[in-house]
């Protein structure tokens, strides 16, 4: 016989994990303790749950192995929130368990309605189910060894997501036999109708002479990625891609056009704008992508998705819109059938020049005018510094749009959370990223507001030792919400630039004992940086630099702010008319 808390320990060893995050307490201290004498597995203790449940989620960005959080009742399990949060919207699958109070000890024991019984009781399970896929609170050890299979199964299949097991102290404590059930995940991909979802894309592709695919961070998660970057090369299908799915191939691709949205690329917003078709591949479509006008979004084209949960099709109501709910690992055989009539010159030579235009050409007018750096350049030369297959965790704001608009992936891992985009992400996620790949280069690539959200978790680097580059883009201010400001709200900055600082960051670095660089020039982002340990390298940069592109309210992904001139931007909207309102063409030309 074993204890409830040995069987979760082994249980997580049987499924692989690692590594499991924590910060320990009273309700969970059982079941951290079986952890620590687990030879499997490896107690990472961080200084802030939050960290836990992100650093987990990173896991499976990186390793497609589930992660794992463990924390405390109350304070503990409500700290996790955010992280797992993250994992929800991006369909990331991670298991966080929590400890809960003796059930004699709890409030549901006497059946009035108080707040509290047990000092630090919470009802964590009810607080996060609409973030998880499955939440439970186990009664027995019965219930455990059922529910812990149940939890993860789901957490695995289908749209993967979060799932958590809450486990009163009794529970932890109570013996039971070491009987594991055998654990066989159901795969979608053998039950889907390939013909069908064949077909159907063939008969989209037939009606089609400008079409382009968008390629979603589903593609990945499917891991099709191979089939689908060679079918697009051999068929010569243009692509663009979604924040999640860039990652997943090499931006050298000759049908690469670039990633789109709200802060997409001009040119891959161009061109999917003009399509007649837009294929898209395992992505949901979310409004930093569709604009806040929907209506606005690729306007002469049919839109066809393939997406492994059929809400996300019914959410748009048919019209231009149709597709399949299809689990995309079985998407080559679908590629292996489908018929596509020959991409028209036309098509081809317009998206050539809308990538010839714009592809990697993305600027800083501030910079240029302050003799300050340019953002741009900046990611420009970490992607060139980095190792080719270096991971790259980013965090929000400004710094991250500079990121995805303008890093080149080579073999590259780059992710952020992007649904929930919480500051703070990035340096909890390079260390899961970190740990679960000792031997690949990790960079943490922050701004100065996200980086203080989380700073703490300098001492884990430090204490583990983890070799990390941390980037942050230094602008001394939230510098999107500012920007925001600048568009809306008069240039008022409030609580962006005015009520909030920034500390010394080179004497914080000294404070955690780690390395530190302040980058005022490009000559100074030196390839050794990455290579001199833990480092945080301070890119300072000027508090006015924007975020250019950047789509402002009303208007359609393909018509950003700097506006171009009406000549370039009937160029660039060659097949289907955007008209400018008028206002906007008085403001671009004053009489
Ligand atoms: C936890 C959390 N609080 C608030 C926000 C809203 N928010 C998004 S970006 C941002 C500013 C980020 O500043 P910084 O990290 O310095 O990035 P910058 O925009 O300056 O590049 C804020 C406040 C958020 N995303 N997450
Ligand atoms: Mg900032």
């Amino acid at each position: 016989m074993i204890t409830g808390s040995e069987y979760i320990a082994e249980f997580l060893a049987r499924i692989g994990s690692k590594h499991v995050f924590t910060l320990t307490g009273g309700a969970c201290a059982f079941m951290i303790d079986a952890v620590g004498r687990n030879p499997a597995l490896e107690l990472i203790c961080v200084q802030n749950e939050q960290a836990a449940a992100m650093a987990a989620d990173a896991v499976w960005r990186v390793n497609k192995r589930i992660g794992v959080s463990m924390a405390t009742s109350g304070p503990g399990a409500t700290n996790l929130i955010t992280g797992i949060a993250c994992s929800y919207f991006d369909s990331i699958p991670s298991l966080h368990i929590t400890g809960q109070v003796n059930q004699r000890e709890s409030s549901s024991v006497h059946g009035a309605k108080v707040r509290q019984s047990g000092f630090q009781e919470t009802n964590i399970v009810d607080m996060v189910r609409p973030i998880t896929k499955y939440a439970v609170l186990v009664r027995s050890v019965e219930e455990l060894r059922e529910e812990l299979v149940k939890a993860y199964t789901i957490a695995m299949t289908g749209r993967r997501g979060p799932v958590l097991v809450d486990v009163p102290m009794d529970v932890q404590q109570a013996m039971m036999e070491p009987d594991f059930p055998e654990i066989v995940l159901p795969t979608l991909a053998d039950s889907q109708d390939v013909e069908a979802v064949a077909a159907g894309l063939s008969a989209s592709l037939s009606q089609a002479r400008r079409p382009v695919v968008l390629w979603g961070g589903g593609v990945a998660m499917a891991g099709v990625e191979e089939q689908l970057a060679g079918w697009l090369a051999d068929k010569g299908i243009p692509f663009v891609s979604s924040w999640a799915g860039m990652t997943a191939f090499d931006h050298d691709h000759p049908g690469f056009v670039g990633q789109i949205g709200v802060y997409g690329n001009r040119g891959a917003n161009f061109v999917l704008q003009n399509a007649d078709l837009v294929v898209v591949l395992g992505s949901r479509l979310d409004n930093r992508q569709r604009s806040g006008n929907p209506d606005n979004f690729a306007k002469g084209a049919v839109v066809h998705v393939l997406d492994v949960d059929v809400e996300e099709i019914n959410k748009y109501g048919g019209g231009r819109y149709r597709g399949a709910a299809f689990d995309l690992a079985a998407l080559p055989g679908v590629l292996g059938q489908v018929e596509t009539p020959p991409v028209s010159d036309e098509w081809s030579s317009y998206v050539q020049r809308m990538k010839r235009t714009y592809f990697g050409q993305e600027t800083s007018s501030t910079a240029l005018k302050l003799n300050t750096l340019s953002p741009y350049e900046v990611v420009r030369r970490l992607s060139e510094i980095a190792d080719e297959n270096a991971i790259v965790a980013a965090d929000t704001g400004a710094a991250v749009c500079w990121l995805h608009q303008s890093f080149k992936v080579k073999r590259h891992n780059l992710f952020t959370a992007g649904g929930n985009s919480p500051m703070g992400y990035a340096l909890c996620a390079a260390i899961g990223a970190k740990l679960e790949n000792p031997e690949r280069q990790v960079i943490s690539y922050n701004g100065d507001g996200g980086f203080q959200v989380n700073i703490q978790e300098l001492q884990t680097v430090k204490h583990l030792g983890l070799d990390m580059a941390i980037v942050i883009m230094n602008n001394g201010c939230y510098g999107i919400i500012k920007q925001f400001q600048d568009s809306y709200l008069q240039s008022r900055y409030t609580a962006s630039r005015d009520g909030y600082s920034t500390p010394d960051f080179g004497r914080i670095a000294a404070a955690y004992g780690l390395d530190y660089i302040r980058v005022e020039r490009m000559e100074d982002l030196t390839p050794d940086l990455m290579k001199r340990g833990a480092i945080i390298i301070d890119v300072i940069l000027s508090e006015q630099t924007l975020i250019e592109p950047k789509l402002e309210m009303g208007r359609p992904i393909n018509d950003q702010y700097p506006y171009l001139s009406d000549a370039a931007y009937e160029e660039g909207n060659r097949f289907v008319d955007y008209p400018r309102p008028e206002n906007l063409k008085k403001m671009l030309s004053p009489a």
